[in-house]
């Protein structure tokens, strides 16, 4: 086995091994180079490979809300996985499932309670616009089969949420999804560097009575946005823009998604984005902080009415209603994960937390303003983001030069197209948001 040659990283890993793994959503060539490699995690810290602390700003991929290591959710992963290690997902059940389920709804907004599982935001997003359609079938209203998705929305990486999804690099190599289009992204111009919700642009929410009227409502199953658009990094809503999308679907009978991948369980400051906004959808897909990103889960929750719908239409008892489900769906690991994780959320009222420090970030991060290179704040609850002005012919390279300088400084800062996004996590404390933003203006002001 060859050794990498470059030392100085103390990683460990041979040449043929780095080869060996195609990386998602990475760089390949440049990571594998001089890899980044991160060996273990405690709070609100990684170390990597050279015994380095680095201070996670993205909780994990906006999963680790409630910090690296929690021996609650390991110890409940470990007794779990030596009680019942798996179990049929398909036809038969397993007690945790169902505490976690009806834990979930009792997160929810009233009206969503009926909890499908899956094993990542991706499958969720697809398990919805299925339970969409089929909806609609099962209505009687065949013909309603088209999605609206938003530009700029990030719905996961399988064809259906790619199709919905708005982000062209995710979508502009791999051909034909299925039938959807786009309402336009709500990051207008005249709104830059503004704190919180923006006042303006609820009238971008017009542009679905337009989309209906194109298309008419009779081919149209369902419209999916995320309720503070994370990826694309981080737009939040303009006030009264999410009711009006509400009213217009449900004038129109048309199904609202709320994609909530990022926004649920406590990054918003509630327990769902749909609570803070005050908007209640018909279908919310989830995952990410629902175990702390301990072990992979997602969900879909829906009304009740849409899975009575299923129910009421489905023939004899022994029949199955929706032909659905991942082999990983509801996985004891993961629920015991989840219940652990949805303990710790309760407990510790981390999205009182979160409600509680946001204007602290709010004001850190805001005073950013003025640097050099940066064209645009934007923040709500633990979550925000920087806008980076171009470099002459590369918008990604300014925010990826920052981020691997962040790297170097032991701050750990995500990088997407033309931005810098901050996920914290819920248990930070000031001065760590302190010395985060001191080191993102400094190094923000070296880059060329
Ligand atoms: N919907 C939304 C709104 C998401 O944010 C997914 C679906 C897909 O989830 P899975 O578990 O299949 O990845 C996501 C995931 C980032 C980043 O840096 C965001 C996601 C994933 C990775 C990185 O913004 N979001
Ligand atoms: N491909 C094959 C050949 C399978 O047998 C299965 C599941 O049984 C799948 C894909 C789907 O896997 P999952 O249920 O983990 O999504």
């Amino acid at each position: 086995m060859t050794i990498s040659s470059n030392s100085s990283n103390n990683h460990g890993i041979s040449q043929a091994q780095l080869d060996a793994h195609w990386m998602p959503f990475t760089g390949n060539r440049e990571f594998k180079k001089d890899p980044r490699i991160i060996v273990s995690a405690q709070g609100n810290y990684y170390t990597d490979a050279r015994g380095r602390k680095i201070f996670d700003g993205l909780s994990g991929l906006w999963t680790c809300g409630a910090g690296h290591g929690r021996t609650e959710i390991t110890e409940a992963i470990a007794k779990q996985a030596a009680t019942l290690d798996y179990s049929p997902a398909f036809q038969f059940g397993h007690p945790k499932s169902f505490e976690l389920a009806h834990r979930i709804t009792q997160i929810m907004p009233e009206d969503l309670n009926r909890v499908f599982f899956t094993g990542s935001g991706s499958e969720a997003v697809e398990t919805a616009l299925k339970i969409a359609r089929g909806y609609w079938r099962k209505q009687g209203q065949a013909s309603k089969t088209r999605f609206i998705g938003r530009s700029k929305g990030y719905h996961g990486v399988n064809y259906g949420g790619i199709s919905v999804g708005g982000l062209s690099p995710n979508r502009a190599i791999f051909g034909q999804g299925i039938e959807a289009c786009h309402l336009p992204h709500t990051m207008i111009s005249g709104n830059n560097f503004i704190q919180g919700m923006p006042s303006e642009g609820a009238y971008l929410a017009e542009e679905l009575e337009q989309l209906v009227t194109l298309h008419d409502a009779s081919t149209i199953a369902a419209v999916i946005v995320e309720p503070l658009a994370g990826s694309a990094g981080v737009i939040p809503p303009p006030v009264g823009y999410l009711k009006r999308l509400r009213e217009i679907c449900t004038k129109h009978n048309i199904l609202l998604i709320f994609d909530e991948v990022i926004t649920a369980f406590g990054r918003m400051g509630s327990n769902t984005g749909a609570a803070e906004f005050g908007v209640t959808p018909d279908l919310m897909t989830v995952a990410k902080q629902l175990t702390n990103g301990v072990i992979p889960m997602g969900a879909v929750i829906a009304k009740q009415e849409i899975y009575d719908t299923y129910m009421d239409t489905a023939g004899p008892e022994y029949m199955l209603e929706l032909p659905h489900g991942y082999t990983y769906s509801a996985h004891p690991v993961a629920c015991a994960a989840a219940l652990a994780s949805l303990d710790i959320l309760a407990k510790e009222s981390l999205p009182e937390r979160v409600k509680t420090i946001a204007p602290y970030f709010q004001a850190a991060l805001h005073d950013l303003k003025g640097v050099v290179h940066i064209n645009d704040i934007r923040n709500y609850g633990l979550a925000g983001a920087l806008s980076i002005d171009h470099a002459v012919g590369e918008p990604a390279k300014r925010p990826y030069q920052i981020a691997m300088k962040m790297w170097q400084k032991g701050f750990y800062v995500r990088y997407g197209g033309d931005t810098i996004q901050l996920g914290l996590p819920f248990t930070s404390t000031l001065p760590e948001i302190d010395s985060l933003m001191n080191a993102l203006g400094e190094t923000i002001a070296e880059v060329n």
